[in-house]
Formats: C-alpha cells, sequence, structure tokens
C-alpha cells in the first residue's frame, strides 16, 4: 500500500503537482460538502482554495467556479430596470464585456439626491464600530456616532444586520440592473454576500508604512463581483479606490507577490509590476458606483484629508469562503421587496433564516 501511495506521488510529482496540492484540492472537495449542508466553510478548506490560488496564479477559482456554474441555474429577468441604465440583453453583455477585460466599470450618479443624503444621514447618526485599520496602535474597536471633530479610528464600520435591515440598503440589495450584471458576469445565480458600509478618515493624516503597503486581493470566495459607491465626494486625498487594471485575471499577479499567499502588496512593488496607466485611481462625486472584481489587485488609499463613506453590496457565485457572523433579515420596509426576496430565495439565502430557504 505504501508502495502504491508513493508511485502515484511520484507520478504526480512528475506533472508538477505534490501531495500539498492533493490535500488542498480535497480539502477543498470537503468544504464544499460542509458549506452545501451547514451554511459554514471550514476553516482548512478555506485556506486549502487561497493555496491552490496562489499556486496556479488564480487558476484553480475559475476552474471551482467553472464546475459550480454547472450546478447553478440563473434566474429570468422581464427587464433590467434599476440604478445602472441597461436598456437590452446586448447592452448588458457589454456592461460584462467591459467587466471582463478590465476587472471594473464605473458609473456616475446612479443614486439620488434622496438616497445620497439618507445614507449620509444614516452614515453620520448611526453608531458604528470605530477600529484602528493598521496593527499595534493599542487601540481598540470601540462603539459610537463618527464625531469629526474628535476622530478616534481610521476605520469606523457599520454593522451588516443594521445595514440589511435598512429600507434603502434593500432597495440597493434588489436592484435588478446590480443583479442582472452580477448574474451575468458569474454567469449563475449570484449570491447576496457581504453587505457593508464604513469610513475612512483621516485621523491619522501622514501615512505610515503600513498604508503603503495595503494593495491587496481579496479571496473571501470563489468568484464574486463587488460594488462600492461614494457616499462622500473622493478626490485623490479623501481616499480614492484603487484598482490595477487586468489584474482579475489569472495568471496576472507575478508569483513573487503570491509567493507571500494571502498577504499585502506595496506600492513600490506595483509601480515595479504594472505599467503606469493600468493602475487607476477612482476619484468621484457621491453617487459614483464602481463595479470590480476585486480578485485583482486594488486597495483603499490612505486618507490625509477629509473622510470617505463607502457602502458596499457583494455577490458570489456560492457560499464557500470566508466565514462572516450570521446575518438576518428580519424585517422589510416594503412588501414589493419582500416579494422580490421570497420570490429568490436562493439570491438571499446567506440573509434569510435557514427554514424560509426551503
Ligand atoms: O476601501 C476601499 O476602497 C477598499 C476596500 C476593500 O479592499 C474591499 O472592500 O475589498
Ligand atoms: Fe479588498
Amino acid at each position: 500500500m505504501k508502495l502504491i501511495k508513493l508511485i502515484i506521488v511520484k507520478a504526480f510529482r512528475l506533472i508538477g503537482i505534490d501531495w500539498f496540492f492533493i490535500k488542498d484540492v480535497l480539502s477543498v472537495l470537503k468544504g464544499f460538502r460542509v458549506v452545501n449542508r451547514e451554511m459554514r466553510t471550514p476553516i482548512e478548506s478555506f485556506h486549502s482554495m487561497i493555496n491552490l490560488f496562489c499556486r496556479t496564479k488564480g487558476r484553480s477559482n475559475q476552474v471551482i467556479h467553472k464546475i459550480l456554474t454547472l450546478f447553478s441555474s440563473k434566474i429570468k429577468f422581464d427587464d433590467y430596470n434599476g440604478i445602472v441604465p441597461i436598456k437590452s440583453k446586448f447592452e448588458l453583455k457589454e456592461i460584462v464585456k467591459e467587466l471582463d477585460e478590465k476587472g471594473y466599470v464605473v458609473y456616475e450618479n446612479v443614486l439620488s439626491d434622496e438616497v445620497l443624503e439618507y445614507l449620509y444621514k444614516f452614515g453620520t447618526t448611526t453608531q458604528s464600530s470605530a477600529r484602528p485599520l493598521y496593527s499595534g496602535k493599542g487601540l481598540v474597536a470601540k462603539n459610537t456616532v463618527i464625531d469629526f471633530n474628535n476622530l478616534i479610528a481610521i476605520h469606523y464600520d457599520f454593522n451588516e444586520e443594521t445595514l440589511i435591515n435598512d429600507p434603502v440598503v434593500q432597495s440597493l440589495m434588489v436592484d435588478k440592473s446590480l443583479i442582472a450584471i452580477a448574474q451575468e458576469y458569474l454567469n449563475c445565480t449570484p449570491i447576496s454576500n457581504v453587505t457593508g458600509m464604513w469610513w475612512q478618515t483621516d485621523f491619522e493624516k501622514t501615512p505610515n508604512d503600513e498604508a503603503a503597503t495595503m494593495w491587496h486581493f481579496d479571496m473571501d470566495h470563489v468568484r464574486w463581483i463587488k460594488y462600492f459607491f461614494y457616499i462622500t465626494d473622493v478626490n485623490t486625498n479623501s481616499g480614492p479606490h484603487c484598482f490595477v487594471e487586468g489584474t482579475h485575471k489569472p495568471g496576472k499577479i507575478p508569483k513573487e507577490l503570491l509567493k507571500r499567499g494571502y498577504a499585502r502588496v506595496t506600492d513600490e512593488e506595483i509601480a515595479e509590476t504594472y505599467p503606469k496607466e493600468k493602475v487607476k485611481e477612482f476619484i468621484g462625486k457621491k453617487g459614483t458606483l464602481i463595479i470590480e472584481d476585486t480578485i485583482g489587485l486594488h486597495k483603499g488609499k490612505h486618507v490625509i484629508d477629509g473622510s470617505r463613506l463607502l457602502f458596499q453590496l457583494t455577490f458570489s457565485d456560492h457560499l464557500f469562503g470566508g466565514n462572516y457572523p450570521e446575518r438576518k433579515i428580519t424585517k422589510f420596509a416594503d412588501p414589493k421587496i419582500r416579494d422580490f426576496v421570497y420570490k429568490n430565495p436562493k439570491i438571499f439565502k446567506k440573509y434569510l433564516a435557514n427554514s424560509e430557504t426551503k
């Protein structure tokens, strides 16, 4: 038996596959069985997915994703009415083509003044968790309403459960244009996942060493798409979101940057690796939407003057991934939203009580 195992291991090694690779593949497979049963991913399976991503320069996620799409149907749309203007299937395909090519698409003015005012008010009157972004500051997270005259943190994070029970947030979560883009990009029913809102502030006006190492790729799920909404005007000093065009494609993050695993990358490394014109800094007025595949390299630039309020929606291909605290929708502000959610329980299964998704 030992001999057979040795021969198999040697044979795989000849084609560049070692025992750790096989172990990671098996661990990911086991992870999917657990997620489908319990809606939670074993941590070792999640780490195996990241190992495989780094070893295969992102190709493993593409393969897993492809398999997942074979088991997932798509929802049908009569129209794509929503905050992103999409008049036809052709237009939808054009948007997704751009996303495929560049890894991002930007829209201005997608939110009405009322929605912007509402979310800004939410951001300035609701408690958030104030936490220093960087380690070693000795500051612990504190629940507080942001006070711009007395900032205590770089990062103020709003509770996901409060957000998903908010009427305006719910109206964006069920927006057909956003769901249609996610579905077309992911080629399967998109799953609403990780809804967030946070302030980035100039609490620390001078960027320190750690602020220069904020470039990273996300690896929370197999494939996903994020929607970043600016709720405040964002200039070069108030923390624009940044992305390296094209790095969402497999093989576009070189081995040297991947070999550290799921680690952060410095400004210098980005400048040395990619042409300047590919490093995008998104300056935009409030109401700007950046749709992005954050499997590519991105960061929120350190804020040196002012504060940035950002709202985020995520749609993924599967619940497999990092485990977030359980968050449930307990009330609907609008019967239309409730109907949409219950008609599409698969999209919202993360946020519905288990019994409601059956
Ligand atoms: O704050 C930003 O612009 C970046 C946030 C980010 O990295 C993420 O949401 O994945
Ligand atoms: Fe990120």
